[in-house]
């Protein structure tokens, strides 16, 4: 009788020892999980976005200043300021329009050289397009 009653009591402990035990699990893995993976989305996207042959224009800089790219490559600029833009090549080779937020300019090279850009309407603003 006493044996049977400690067996019952033993019983219900360990059982409410294992949901708390499972309970807690859940918990950590509910909390950790989403918090790590929209990040590492968020990561890939970056490194998507600086595609080889493309130029952004922001805050009133062109980035990359320097890109190689290879004879017969179409490269792009887009600029991302409030600003006007454009974009020059200094041996009059192409001259964009005035580029507005979110416009882009696209030239193609199809020789190789050095090519030396600025923007028109703010000419400390220099890239250089190396093209092999
Ligand atoms: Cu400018």
């Amino acid at each position: 009788m006493l044996t049977n009653m400690m067996g019952r009591a033993l019983v219900i402990l360990l059982g409410s020892v294992a949901i708390l035990a499972v309970s807690a699990g859940l918990g950590v893995a509910q909390t950790t999980m989403p918090m790590q993976m929209p990040m590492q989305m968020k990561a890939q996207k970056q490194t998507v976005a600086s595609t080889p042959n493309a130029i952004v224009i922001k805050n009133f800089m062109f980035t990359p200043m320097e890109l190689t790219v290879k004879a017969g490559t179409t490269v792009t600029w887009k600029n991302l300021d409030g600003e006007p833009h454009t974009v020059v090549n200094d041996a009059g080779l192409f001259r964009s329009a005035a580029l507005d937020q979110n416009d882009t300019y696209q030239f193609k090279f199809d020789k190789p050289g050095v090519y030396k850009i600025f923007c028109g309407i703010h000419p400390n603003m220099k890239a250089t397009i190396t093209v092999q």
